[in-house]
């Protein structure tokens, strides 16, 4: 399978986030990125594409932001990392405000996401990655591996969150529909909901979106993700939600990836993006599912039956001793 890196993506490197009321390491580290490299035999560097395949799923206004945001933080004379705290949850207008500090709580959900220097840098790389997986399947291949670092499935179309700056499977989706695939499908198996994947695409008809997670009755990003979200007007059924509870197992979250799959089949999609996530292994330091390395195989041949072109970028998955094997594991379903 063809696979793709680029090193810039290792480049964003925040120090710490807010975790549980205290400042933790950061768990998506770049080391991440590294495990995974060393058990899937390495990747190649990816074409650039440049930055209309990225604009055309996130505003430029915002990507602005997340080329400046820690240069304006830093010439505010901060001495932390740049994290937004306060949020324009009520009446949200669109003011011209220039302050730092204002941007931050404007363009991202939550207060888990530092920016750095680099973050633009190794946003735009990982969406590289992504869209030379996807263009390798358009050229024929059965299935190709981005190994997205940052993640993308928090991140919307003007605001990041979650560790995720550029949505690379809203990109890879988008930059497939413009090479003339009809339908596009994407399946979310990550630990949590991808709640900027589904907003993203909620009123599109075009692209349907089903995603399997932990509930959001109990896990972040709680506000998204729950089963009677469908998506609206032309999307209207083009969403599909099957949150899991803690604690679930292979036999449960296969018979729910058979539910989506299905959708997917009926839906009528020419090619599959799949944002995977390694955090539903049972040793995750973040999240609470108890799927097996030997698991992931198994979860991949049910995809690769679909006998879709499928594009794979890597969303999260935070025990690193483990996460080269899990990735290993699960792209070994595709051969
Ligand atoms: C990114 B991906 C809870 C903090 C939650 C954010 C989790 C982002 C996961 N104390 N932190 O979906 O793997
Ligand atoms: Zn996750």
């Amino acid at each position: 399978m063809r696979r793709y890196f680029s090193p810039a993506q290792a480049t964003h490197a925040p120090a710490q986030e807010l975790h549980n009321g205290a400042f933790t390491d950061y768990a998506e580290k770049p080391s991440r990125a590294q495990a995974i490299l060393d058990a899937i035999g390495g990747a190649e560097q990816p074409d650039d594409f440049g930055a209309a395949p990225i604009e055309a799923v996130h505003d430029a206004d915002y990507l602005a932001f997340l080329r400046d945001a820690a240069r304006l933080w830093e010439e505010a004379g901060r001495p932390g990392q740049a994290i937004p705290y306060a949020f324009p949850i009520v009446g949200r207008r669109p003011l011209a405000l220039s302050r730092v500090d204002a941007l931050l709580g404007r363009y991202s959900l939550d207060a888990t996401t530092p920016l750095t220097h680099q973050t633009w840098a190794a946003g735009y790389a990982s969406a590289q990655s992504a869209l030379a997986a996807t263009h390798a399947v358009l050229a024929g291949e059965r299935a190709a591996f981005a190994l997205c670092r940052p993640p993308g499935h928090h991140a919307g179309r003007d605001y990041c969150g979650g560790y995720c700056h550029i949505n690379v499977a809203a990109v890879a989706a988008q930059a497939a529909r413009d090479a003339g695939c009809a339908r596009v499908a994407i399946l979310d198996i990550d630990y949590h909901h991808g709640n900027g994947t589904q907003d993203i695409f909620w009123q599109r008809g075009d692209v349907f979106y089903a995603s399997l997670h932990a509930d959001p009755a109990t896990d972040y990003p709680f506000f998204w993700g729950h089963a009677d979200e469908v998506g609206e007007g032309e999307g209207r059924g083009a969403t599909l939600n099957l949150p899991l509870p803690q604690g679930t197992r292979i036999d449960a979250f296969r018979t729910e990836q058979e539910r989506a799959l299905a959708a997917i089949a009926r839906f009528g999609a020419d090619l599959l993006v799949v944002s995977f996530g390694a955090d539903t292994w049972e040793g995750d330091p973040i999240s609470r599912f108890k799927l097996t390395t030997d698991d992931y195989p198994v979860l991949a041949r049910d995809i690769a039956a679909l006998g879709l072109p499928t594009a794979i970028v890597m969303e999260g998955g935070y025990a690193i001793d483990a996460l080269g094997r899990n990735v290993a594991a699960f792209l070994s379903g595709f051969d």
